[in-house]
């Protein structure tokens, strides 16, 4: 009886250490940035989220690390199939996005303030618009709502719905602000207006959204995809109307500068954003500066 016990503990052990083994490189336990290949899942290049991430790469010293240049699209197709898999990963992320209602996340501490504080998303006039289309001039300088409301359309359209008819329900649903937004504003028959916007989640939901409140007020209207760059270009030098996804006044503070007096600022559109690295909550991480051990 004794010796099967024996034999019983003898296997448990050899189990055991095998398992903290497989932790472990060269002896030495495996540190986050072995568990993730020393890879950082970004976004677009152009994006301020990019140029806050590199930084935050060499305030904390993390010089082996390497920041993944990609897309939204498949920084979210990342996240999903590691989460699938409870396997560790590590993203570029902001608030609203819908990933934080699909997936158990967390921001890591970002005690450096490399990644700015809370600012806000701002919408953008080319110059000349008040005067060329004062109505939707009107509208836009009106439009504000907030992390829940972009939620509502963010989420529909993760789960199915094409942005165009996610935004529509949404504008069916909440006439009373879209109400505040058109107040003072005429209806037009055909003016063309051209929006741009980048092929961020948060930015997708809220363009689709205004373009159909301009659209219901009469405007033959144009929802144009570019980079981030050629956003700020565009209504700079007049070949976009308007956008409503500046993220201000650090995440494109450098476009910002840039086209200062080429574009009007017309001020917040939603409050309440947030940008940094983001993991899934079953990681035992906390910190940007975990990252460093
Ligand atoms: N984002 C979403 C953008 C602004 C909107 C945070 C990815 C950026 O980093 O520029």
């Amino acid at each position: 009886m004794k010796k099967w016990i024996l034999i019983l503990l003898a296997a448990l052990l050899t189990a055991g250490l095998a398992a903290c083994g497989s932790d472990k490189t060269n002896g030495k336990a495996k540190t986050v940035g072995d568990s993730v290949d020393y890879k950082i899942i970004g976004i677009d290049p152009g994006a301020g989220l990019m140029k806050a991430s590199a930084k935050a790469l060499k305030d904390y010293g993390l010089d082996d690390w390497t920041l993944v240049e990609g897309s939204s699209a498949a920084m979210t197709a990342a996240l999903k199939k590691a989460y699938d898999r409870k396997e560790p990963i590590i993203v570029t992320g902001w608030t609203p996005h819908w990933m934080f209602s699909k997936f158990d996340l967390k921001y890591l501490d970002d005690p450096k303030g490399s990644f700015g504080k809370d600012e806000t998303i701002h919408t953008l006039a080319r110059n000349g618009l008040k005067d060329d289309l004062p109505d939707a001039y009107k509208i836009l300088d009106q439009f504000h709502w907030t992390p829940d409301d972009m939620g509502v359309v963010m989420n529909r359209i993760e789960d199915g719905d094409n942005p165009e008819d996610a935004a529509a329900k949404w504008v069916k649903k909440n006439g009373d602000k879209v109400a505040q937004w058109t107040k003072g504003a005429n209806k037009v028959s055909g003016d063309k207006i051209t929006i741009g916007y980048v092929a961020w989640d948060s930015e997708i939901a809220s363009t689709n959204v205004i373009g159909k409140v301009l659209t219901d007020m009469g405007y033959k209207v144009t929802l144009r995809q570019v980079e981030a760059g050629p956003m700020w270009t565009g209504v700079a030098d007049g070949s976009l109307d308007a956008s409503v996804a500046a993220w201000l006044p650090s995440t494109h503070a450098d476009y910002y500068k840039k086209y200062k007096g080429k574009f009007q600022d017309l001020g917040e559109n939603l409050a309440g954003t947030k940008l940094g690295l983001v993991v899934p909550k079953y990681m035992d991480i906390h910190s940007i500066e975990d990252l460093k051990k």
